[in-house]
Order: structure tokens, then sequence, then C-alpha cells
């Protein structure tokens, strides 16, 4: 069977597995989870991730990994071409900080999950959400300078090719846009945003192109 991931058109941790999946040219189906609908804490869907997040994707009949840092690493492990993280062992603990500083530190925190227990209004979810990616936008700026200084500048996030740490990235930014933060003052973010968007691959991995995702 081919790999079946289990996503929603607007989640970012899905976004990252499934421009993995095409950078690397591994088939799959898409199944769509509609995360406004709640679908995600569904006892059927718990049954493929038992925290009830996406994504999920199934590597052989009814067996499920979810956790993209798990997916992407475990897909890098065994289709190491096109590779999604350095050789060098210090330029691939950045690829992998830069990782968790979006899986960890910004992320979880404008998680519906959470949004729901801050504030029953609107704008209470999106004053909170903005705070944190604002507060992530300006860790992450920093870090990618630093990274900059170590190995040379580079246009990705880290280096001159594409890596696992675009794929946290770019989604990143996304949701802060979303959240209303202004974006323009973190220049070396935003580069490394377009050059991962003009990677081959990027667009199809869009959210607005995925299959589940509203006409515009
Ligand atoms: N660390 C997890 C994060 C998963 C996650 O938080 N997914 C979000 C969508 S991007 C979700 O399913 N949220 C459901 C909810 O908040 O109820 C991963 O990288 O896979």
């Amino acid at each position: 069977m081919s790999l079946v991931l289990y996503q929603y058109w607007r989640s970012s941790a899905s976004w990252r597995v499934r421009w993995a999946l095409a950078h690397k040219g591994i088939a799959f189906d898409k199944v769509a989870v509609n995360l406004l609908k709640s679908e995600q804490r569904a006892d059927e869907h718990r049954a493929r991730n038992p925290i009830g997040h996406l994504p999920a994707l199934e590597v052989a009949p009814g067996r499920y990994l979810a956790e993209s840092v798990a997916i992407i690493e475990w897909l890098e492990e065994t289709h190491p071409t096109p590779a999604l993280y350095p050789a060098d062992p210090w330029a691939k603990a950045r690829v992998r900080q830069v990782c968790e500083l979006v899986n960890a530190g910004i992320q979880p925190l404008q998680n519906l999950v959470v949004l729901d227990k801050v504030s029953s209004e609107a704008e209470g979810k999106k004053a909170w959400a903005h705070e944190f990616n604002l507060r992530g936008l300006k860790a992450l700026e920093a870090l990618l300078r630093e990274i900059d200084a170590e190995l040379g500048e580079g246009s990705f996030a880290v280096g001159s090719t594409l890596t696992a740490a675009d794929l946290f990235v770019v989604p990143q930014v996304y949701s802060a846009r979303r959240f209303g933060v202004d974006v323009a003052p973190f220049t070396r973010v935003l580069r490394a945003e377009a050059s991962a968007l003009a990677t081959p691959h990027a667009d199809g991995a869009r959210p607005e192109k995925q299959p589940d995702a509203p006409a515009t």
C-alpha cells in the first residue's frame, strides 16, 4: 500500500510532513481530518494518534506514526536522498534546533486545544497566538543569524539547501501572518521562506493546494 497522510489543509504540522514526502518523491494518499469539526478528537482519529493531533502517517495497514519530527526523521532514514538533514553533525544539530524551536516553542501555544482554554472570544485567542508567534519569530530570527555567523550566510534556514528546518519555518511564518504578526522585520526568516518556497515541491504542499481547502 502507499503511505496515507491524515491531515488538514491548514495544519502547519501536516504541511511539514506532506512537503517532506513530496520533496523525497514518496507516493502517498491524503485523507482530510477536519480540525474545525473536532474530528481529530474522535476515537477513530485517536486510534491513529492518541493525543488527537494531526498529522498521522499510516505506514502499513493499521500502523500509524505521528509527530512530524519523528515522521520526517523516519522518512530521512528510509529515503535518504534527497537529504533533508546535513551530514555534518553540528549543522544537523542546528537544523534540529530550528525544528524544535518551532515544534516545541511556538506551534503548541497556538493549538486549538490551547486557544479554547485561553479565551472564549476570537479576539482573545488571536491576541494570545499573536504574542507567542511574535516571541517565536524574534527567537527564530536571532537563531538563523547566529547559524549564519557559524556556517556562513545561507539563503535557506540553515545553509544553502532546503533542510527540515525550512519545512518547519515556512508553515510557522504562514501561521504568524494569520494571527496578524507583522513579519516584515524578520528579514533573515523571510529570506529562508522565499528560498524554500522556490524549491520544486513547495507549491503543491501549500495549504491552499490541499483537496480539503475551501474554494477561493
Ligand atoms: N508536535 C506535533 C504537533 C501536532 C499538532 O499540534 N497538530 C495540530 C494541528 S497543526 C492539531 O492537530 N491540533 C489539534 C487541536 O488543537 O485540537 C507534530 O509535530 O506533529
